[in-house]
C-alpha cells in the first residue's frame, strides 16, 4: 500500500518544545519577546520551559522509538545557534545540543528532517526590521550555510522556512503571532517577499556549494487548506475558491514551482484593490534582476495540511487595506465536517487527497512530503483519544488513494506532533501530540495516547512496503 522507502515521521518545532529560552548563551527570539510582553497568548503562557526538550531530549527519543518512526522532523532555534542572528558569534553549546540530537537519531536508524526556521526569528534581527527588511535574506542565507556546513554531513532533508504564509499573515497582518504586527494589507506581502528571497538564496547556496558533497534535498514547507466553492455551480464561488488557493498556496508555490513570480490572480486582485482605495502603488513587491532566481528552488514539495474550507466572495474589511479585501474570499465550514478540537480544524481527510491531486497537476508532479498533518484536543488528559485515531486512519487512507488512484508521488507523511507542546497563541490549551505531556508535572512526563499506539501500528504494518 505504501512505497518501501516511504518516510513515516512526526514533527516538532524548537520554540514549541525546547524551553531553555536563555540557557547556555541562547539569544532571545521574537517568540520570547511576544510571550513575555503578555496579553496575546492564551493564559499569558510562554515557551520558557515548554516540554523542556533542551534537557529532556532522551525522553523525546524514547517516544520516537516507541512509535517506530523512520523520520523525525525538528527545527533549529536560530538564536540558540547564533545568539544575535549573525555568524559573528556561534554558541557552541547550541551546536552540541543539535549534534547530539542528530547523532542519536541516526544511531537509532531515524532520519532527521531539519527545518531552519519555524517562526522564531532572533530578536536582534527583528530590531533591524525583521522579515520586512530586504537585508534579512542575506543573513538567513549565512545562517543556512552555517547549518549546512555544520550538520549537512548527516542531515539529508532540509526545510528552509516553515509556512511563510503563516509567518507573513499571522505575524505581520493579524498580529496573532510574533512579531505581532497589524500593518494590514502591506507588511505581510513584504515579509513574504523577503522570505521567498531568503529561501531562494539558501537553496542556491546548498545547490552550488553543499549538494555535490552532501547530496541532500532542500525545500520550503507550505501550508494550505483545501478550498472548494460554496456552490460549485456558481461561477463567483468557483472563482473565489481559486483566489483563496492563490492567496494561500499560490503566493509561495507559484514563484518557486511555476513562473518565478506571484500568481497572476493574486497580483490582479491586489492591484485592483489598491486602485480602488487610491493607494497609488502595488503592495505586492516585484522580484528584480538583483534577486536570486526563485523558480526551481525546491527539490520536493513540502505540504502542511490540516483542514478544508468552503468559499464564496466577500469577507473584506471595507475601506481599509487588508489581505481579506484583496482576496475577496470568505471561508466557511461545511456543517457536515466535524470539529473536535480547535475551532479552525474541521476534520476533512478527503481534502488532503484533493489538494495532493491539485499539487500533482499544477506543479508538474513533484515528489511530495506531507510535512505536517494532525488533529488537536482541547483541555486536559484524554489518553483514549478515539477521534484522533479515526482521524489518522482516515487521513492516511486518503494518502494511499492519492498515491495509487491519482498517481501522486507522495514520499512521506509526518504527523503533527510528536507530543503536546506550546501551541503558539493557544499556549498549552490545545494538544496536538501523539504523546501526552503533563505540564503540571515537574518531570514533564510523556505518555503515549491511544492515537500514538494506532500510528505505531500503522507504521509497523506498512514500513516494510507490504502490509503485514
Ligand atoms: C501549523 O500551522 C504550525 O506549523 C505548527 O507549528 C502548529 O503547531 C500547527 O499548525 C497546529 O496549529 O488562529 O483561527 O486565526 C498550520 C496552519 C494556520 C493553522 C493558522 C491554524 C490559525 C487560524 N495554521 N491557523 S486562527
Amino acid at each position: 500500500m505504501f512505497p518501501r522507502d516511504f518516510a513515516w515521521g512526526a514533527g516538532t518545532a524548537a520554540y514549541q518544545i525546547e524551553g531553555g529560552w536563555q540557557a547556555d548563551g541562547k539569544g532571545p527570539s521574537i517568540w520570547d519577546t511576544f510571550c513575555h510582553e503578555n496579553g496575546r497568548v492564551f493564559g499569558e503562557q510562554n515557551g520558557d520551559v515548554a516540554c523542556n526538550s533542551y534537557e529532556l531530549w532522551e525522553k523525546d527519543l524514547e517516544c520516537i522509538q516507541q512509535l517506530g518512526l523512520t523520520h523525525y522532523r525538528l527545527s533549529l532555534s536560530w538564536a540558540r545557534l547564533l545568539p544575535d542572528g549573525t555568524t559573528r558569534h556561534v554558541n557552541q553549546t547550541g551546536v552540541q545540543y543539535y549534534n547530539k540530537v542528530i547523532d542519536d537519531l541516526l544511531a537509532c536508524d531515524v532520519s532527521p528532517m531539519v527545518t531552519l526556521y519555524h517562526f522564531d526569528l532572533p530578536q536582534t534581527l527583528q530590531d533591524q526590521g525583521g522579515w520586512k527588511s530586504p537585508g534579512i535574506a542575506t543573513l538567513f542565507d549565512s545562517y543556512a550555510k552555517f547549518c549546512f556546513q555544520t550538520f549537512g554531513d548527516r542531515v539529508k532533508l532540509w526545510i528552509t522556512i516553515n509556512e511563510p504564509h503563516v509567518c507573513a499573515k499571522l505575524g505581520h497582518e493579524d498580529g496573532i503571532h510574533a512579531p505581532g504586527l497589524k500593518e494590514k494589507g502591506t507588511a505581510a506581502y513584504l515579509a513574504g517577499h523577503n522570505m521567498l528571497r531568503a529561501h531562494a538564496m539558501a537553496w542556491h547556496s546548498y545547490n552550488s556549494v553543499y549538494r555535490p558533497q552532501q547530496k541532500g534535498a532542500v525545500s520550503l514547507a507550505l501550508n494550505s487548506d483545501w478550498f472548494e466553492p460554496s456552490d460549485r455551480h456558481c461561477s463567483e464561488d468557483v472563482a473565489a475558491a481559486e483566489r483563496d488557493l492563490a492567496f494561500t498556496l499560490g503566493w509561495f508555490a507559484w514563484p518557486v514551482f511555476v513562473t518565478g513570480d506571484y500568481p497572476e490572480i493574486m497580483r490582479t486582485a491586489i492591484d485592483a484593490q489598491s486602485e480602488k482605495l487610491r493607494y497609488g502603488a502595488s503592495r505586492l513587491p516585484s522580484f528584480s534582476s538583483d534577486d536570486p532566481a526563485i523558480l526551481g528552488t525546491a527539490d520536493f514539495f513540502a505540504l502542511n495540511y490540516y483542514t478544508s474550507r468552503k468559499v464564496k466572495p466577500g469577507g473584506g474589511c471595507g475601506e481599509t487595506l487588508c489581505i481579506k479585501s484583496d482576496r475577496d474570499a470568505e471561508e466557511v465550514l461545511d456543517s457536515s465536517w466535524p470539529i473536535c478540537g480547535v475551532s479552525w480544524l474541521a476534520v476533512v481527510p478527503y481534502g488532503l487527497r484533493k489538494l495532493l491531486k491539485y499539487i500533482k497537476d499544477t506543479f508538474n508532479n513533484p515528489e511530495v512530503y506531507i510535512t505536517e498533518n494532525g488533529f488537536s484536543q482541547v483541555g486536559q488528559l484524554q489518553i483514549e483519544d478515539v477521534q484522533r485515531c479515526e482521524f489518522y486512519k482516515d487521513t492516511i487512507m486518503e494518502v494511499a488513494k492519492a498515491i495509487h488512484q491519482d498517481g501522486v508521488n507522495v514520499r512521506g507523511y509526518f504527523a503533527w506532533s510528536l507530543m503536546d507542546n506550546f501551541e503558539w497563541a493557544d499556549g498549552f490549551s490545545v494538544r496536538f501530540g501523539l504523546f501526552h505531556v503533563d505540564f503540571c508535572d515537574a518531570k514533564l512526563r510523556r505518555t503515549i495516547y491511544r492515537s500514538g499506539r494506532e500510528y505505531a501500528k500503522i507504521i509497523a504494518k506498512y514500513k516494510s512496503g507490504q502490509p503485514r
